[in-house]
């Protein structure tokens, strides 16, 4: 059975999880492969313990195991899982519509879960008294002025109802781990309404449950 190497944690004002982890839990969940969650405690990411770096050469997370093989890196092991479970496909068949998936996961993931995301999310993970505020402001109007503005655009340019990219698809699952952190921070959505009824359309899909934050750590380590 695949192993997938996170973390999560139970918080009272939510169940936190890795963005990228969850990024690679959801296509896990989507595509209905069996698996099971090898939970790191938070303080790996820091410490990058010998036996985590002999597994990601960064002491970062996720990394998976599939039998023999060990994978790293969130949008490799996507890909793929892509690749090597074909049922329910995640992306087109046509190469510019390919291309137009892997750019808006790109932008996704380092305008977002590795740029404005991470000051945003991160001090969750500590008591509310010890959190820097300052960095999570930093983080939220990075959020507005550069990434919602664009994602409101390209969701501008889809029917209403579906996806980023018209089916659901690669280019969603990081906008998923989004859905995530922002069910946690709960910004105004107003001046993003596309955005606001996209996010909540992505935590309507089953493979959603598996990275809510109202879905607690024991309740969701793995499927089959
Ligand atoms: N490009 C990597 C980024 C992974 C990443 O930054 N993971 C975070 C947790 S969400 C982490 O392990 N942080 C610890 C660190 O940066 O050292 C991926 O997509 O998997």
């Amino acid at each position: 059975m695949i192993v997938l190497y996170t973390t999560e944690r139970d918080y009272p004002w939510g169940t936190l999880r890795s963005t990228h982890g969850a990024k690679t839990k959801v296509v896990l969940e989507e595509k209905g492969v069996a698996y099971r969650i090898e939970n790191l405690p938070p303080g790996h990411l820091m410490k990058k313990p010998p036996e985590m770096v002999a597994k990601h050469p960064l002491g970062k997370v996720p990394y998976l195991e599939d039998g023999e093989l060990v994978i790293f890196d969130s949008t490799v092991i996507d890909e793929y899982l892509e690749e090597r479970y074909p049922q329910q496909r995640l992306m087109p068949s046509e190469p510019i519509a390919r291309m137009r998936v892997r750019e808006l996961e790109n932008f996704a993931d380092e305008a977002m879960l590795i740029g404005s995301v991470p000051p945003i999310w991160m001090p969750y993970w500590s008591e509310p008294g010890k959190r820097d505020l300052e960095r999570m402001e930093k983080g939220r109007a990075l959020l507005r002025s550069r990434d919602l503005p664009y994602l409101e655009k390209v969701l501008g340019n889809v029917s209403d109802g579906s996806y980023a990219c018209g089916e659901f698809s690669l280019a969603d699952v990081p906008l998923m781990a989004l859905a995530m952190v922002l069910e946690v921070d709960a910004p105004n959505l107003d001046a993003f309404p596309k955005v606001d009824a996209y996010l909540q359309r992505l935590r309507q899909r089953s493979s959603y449950r598996a990275i809510s934050p109202k879905t607690k750590v024991a309740d969701a380590s793995g499927r089959g």
